[in-house]
């Protein structure tokens, strides 16, 4: 019997997916999550954890458990009956720990600096970092994960930075797919598991948690805080900025060229969304204004058929940004388009008490444009008749 299980996370903690994942592993779900706000933490975080004040903390039937690769092992521990994650060969288990305290000390902290500092300090992360991970993808090798064929210890200690890999590629300008391809797969691999898709961060959360930084919904905490007269910098700040440029990274690597040099300057993931979203409403509402032009356009010398196709694929457009036209304003345009030899039909158009479609009012101009050329091609052979009566006339006469 388990007994009570608590774990203190906070919404988005990448060292909380791992325990998460542990649990999965060993089918284990019957555990509470209390998310904690980083910004001002609980007095039971500061309790359970009171030497690093951080979570994840696992607390077990009132005990706590901290520090994530420590949580890990202990669930592997308690749960030995299934699915272990470290190896039971004391010499395999030493080396499982030595990989994972290698992430650690270099995966996190080097990206981490990446997006945190600038000049040198950056540059000698950005190359720790790249080093860093070609030295796990050598580890790897060939095998489907570190261990040889299962899932263990090591994939899960650093599978879950594996949302913040095309950060570190934009961030660090290089590609992960040419430093450390097998490592790519392997993450690729690794998420396909349910007990690890279940529990890392999925691009919808992403989406939601972007959503919640960009509208403001998660405001940026104050630099300082006050705390028993005494002010101190607040951490909740630093890891306001550190998510926030996150996102930022994940908004410039996803947006065209002719648009990055615009919001390169934004100092957060909210500045770059309002620039992105000025430009396009701008984009558009040019766009809306160049419909509106082309069909006030008259059809001059086009078919009819063409003409109409014309209208219709311009009507379309404007339906798809958003400013469908009434089938009033439409038939105007149209019946001010095709020329005044339509006037009949426009008078009568007009005079319907009830709107009419589009594909009605096609109709009856097709139907109408046949009973013009008729007209027109009996009135030309009205003319020709009299042209050929009066010219052989006048043939007789001169050669009589
Ligand atoms: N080495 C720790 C790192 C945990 C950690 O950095 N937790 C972050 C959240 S992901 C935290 O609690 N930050 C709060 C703070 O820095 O005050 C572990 O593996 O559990």
């Amino acid at each position: 019997m388990a007994g009570e299980l608590i774990l203190l996370s906070s919404e988005y903690s990448l060292f909380a997916e791992r325990v998460k994942i542990a649990f999965a592993e060993k089918g284990i779900t019957n555990y509470q999550i209390r998310n904690e706000d980083l910004s001002n933490k609980s007095p039971l975080l500061l309790q359970m954890n009171p030497v690093h004040k951080l979570v994840p903390v696992l607390i077990h039937n009132g005990k706590p458990i901290c520090e994530s690769m420590i949580i890990v092992q202990y669930i592997d521990d308690f749960w030995n009956h299934k699915s272990p994650l470290l190896p039971s060969d004391p010499y395999q288990r030493a080396h499982a720990r030595f990989w994972a305290d290698y992430i650690d000390k270099k995966i996190y902290p080097n990206g981490r600096m990446l997006w945190s500092s600038k000049g040198e300090i950056m540059e000698a992360s950005r190359k720790d970092l790249i080093q860093s991970l070609k030295t796990l993808n050598s580890e790897l090798g060939e095998k489907a994960y570190f261990n040889g064929e299962s899932f263990g210890y090591i994939d899960l200690a650093l599978i879950p930075f594996y949302n913040v890999f095309h950060t570190f590629e934009s961030l660090g300008n290089f590609s992960m797919e040419v430093e450390c391809p097998q490592l790519v797969e392997w993450a690729k691999r690794c998420s396909q598991k349910e007990t690890v898709s279940k529990s890392i961060w999925d691009k919808r959360k992403f989406y939601e948690m972007s959503l919640r930084y960009i509208d403001g919904t998660i405001p940026c905490p104050p630099v300082a805080i006050r705390k028993e007269g005494v002010t101190a910098s607040n951490p909740a700040h630093a890891i306001w900025l550190c998510q926030d440029s996150l996102l930022l990274h994940a908004i410039l690597a996803s947006v065209f060229d002719l648009s990055i040099s615009l919001i390169l300057a934004s100092r957060t993931s909210g500045e770059a969304w309002e620039k992105l979203a000025k430009l396009y409403a701008n984009k558009s509402r040019s766009r809306i204004m160049h419909l509106k032009e082309r069909l006030s356009t008259s059809r001059g010398s086009k078919p009819l058929p063409e003409y109409l196709q014309f209208v219709k694929s311009t009507v379309d457009e404007l339906a798809l940004t958003d400013k469908r036209l009434t089938d009033d304003d439409l038939t105007i345009h149209v019946l001010n388009g095709v020329g005044s030899e339509f006037r009949e039909l426009t008078i009568a158009v007009q005079a319907r008490e009830t709107s009419i479609a589009f594909e009605e009012l096609h109709e009856k101009l097709m139907d109408f444009d046949t009973f013009l050329k008729k007209e027109q091609s009996s009135e030309i052979s009205t003319i020709i008749v009299n042209f050929i009566r009066r010219n052989s006339q006048f043939r007789n006469s001169f050669s009589s």
